[in-house]
């Protein structure tokens, strides 16, 4: 098969995991067969400081020809403490998803066995926690107006949906639901929130479709406590963007570390697969960052985008083995890790490299 992967590293350790990421999808191609060819572009800070964009347009088009993104982080420390900057490496990601129509954002939170101790949550309530999140990535608070009055005093950030955004990104979750346990979870906000009233009101109305999936509708704060008293009694998760979000953050200590979380953004045009963590700045240039969450990445990418499910697995199955082995980055250590098991972001590539 010949694909064409656009890699847009982005920010801090972002240009660190994806390296690795291109490096096992080249493994992957040598080995089953297949031609991959590669570019890459700019997004986020990188891209600010080299044409004032977070976003250029030249990185747009590279997307829209592209069979599928591998995509790092965006984020810096600089424009945490100047909260007045206009422009900021987070716009380059939001209008990314706008304008490729990436309204859904899964976020599988799978707990490696072997991973298990390395959670602060006790091993017997998490073993066998497989959910799948699907988050709304185009509308909600992120996308609404937002702005300042009362001479700048006063400031507003609108959420809004309508019923077309919520119904395709519910009929996406309950298709999902349809090929694991026909068990869905609709989280929303309905006590308080308009946005999250005709949320319930939609999914409600798109169940009637799935008879046999099981739905449940929960409040997003009785979410956030039941994933760490029972991460079991998930399936498939269905939220706004916003609470997909804060919820996915949390749920990452379920997989151990933020470091293990992969994610595909899909929607109307190319796909865009990336760790769910962010640019991590305290730790860029260490050579520390676990560069497993890029690597899952790339297997969903082979997975959803190419239809390449074998090649998927042989790298799933590649971190499994490396993890069985007992090698370790320094996020998913215990005490129980011999410290020559700790391993470095190209060291723990070099692993999964040898197991494919
Ligand atoms: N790889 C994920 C990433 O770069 N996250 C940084 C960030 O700004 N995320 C905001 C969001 O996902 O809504």
């Amino acid at each position: 098969m010949k694909k064409h992967i656009l890699i847009v590293p982005g920010d801090g350790i972002g240009q660190e995991v994806t390296a690795v990421g291109k490096k096992v999808l080249d493994k992957i191609a040598a080995k089953f067969g297949h031609e991959f060819t590669y570019d890459s572009a700019l997004i986020g800070h990188v891209a600010i400081e080299a044409t004032g964009n977070p976003l250029p347009e030249e990185t747009l088009q590279k997307m829209k020809s592209s069979d599928a993104v591998l995509f790092g982080a965006v984020g810096h420390p600089k424009y945490d403490n100047d909260p007045t900057a206009k422009v900021r490496p987070e716009q380059g990601l939001l209008k990314m998803r706008k304008e490729l129509g990436l309204y859904a954002n899964l976020r599988p939170i799978k707990l490696f066995d072997e991973l298990l101790s390395a959670s602060s949550i006790k091993p017997e309530i998490l073993k066998g926690a497989d959910i799948l999140f699907f988050r709304e990535l185009t509308g909600d608070i992120y996308f609404g107006e937002k702005g300042r009055k009362n001479n700048g005093d006063t400031a507003f950030d609108m959420a809004e949906y309508s019923r077309y955004e919520v119904e395709r990104i519910a009929r996406k979750a309950f298709e999902a639901a349809m090929t694991r346990k026909k068990k869905l979870c609709s989280v929303d906000k309905a006590n308080v929130l308009e946005t999250s009233r005709l949320w319930r009101e939609v999914v409600q109305k798109v169940a009637l479709e799935y008879p046999e999936v099981e739905v449940e509708h929960q409040f997003v704060d009785a979410t956030a406590m039941l994933l760490i008293k029972d991460p079991c009694r998930f399936d498939v998760v269905v939220t706004a963007n916003l609470f997909g979000d804060i919820l996915t953050d949390e749920a990452s200590q379920i997989a151990g570390s933020m470091g293990m979380l992969a994610s595909a953004s899909i929607g109307d045009g190319t796909g865009v697969y990336e760790p769910i963590h962010g640019s991590a700045h305290d730790i860029t240039g260490k050579g520390v960052a676990n560069p497993l969450a890029s690597i899952l990445s790339a297997a969903l990418l082979l997975d959803i985008s190419f239809g390449l499910k074998a090649e998927s697995d042989a790298l799933i199955n590649a971190v499994d083995k490396v993890l069985k082995a007992g090698f370790r980055t320094r996020d998913i250590a215990d005490s129980q890790t011999a410290s020559n098991m700790v391993l470095g972001t190209e060291a723990m590539g070099e692993q999964v490299l040898n197991n494919i």
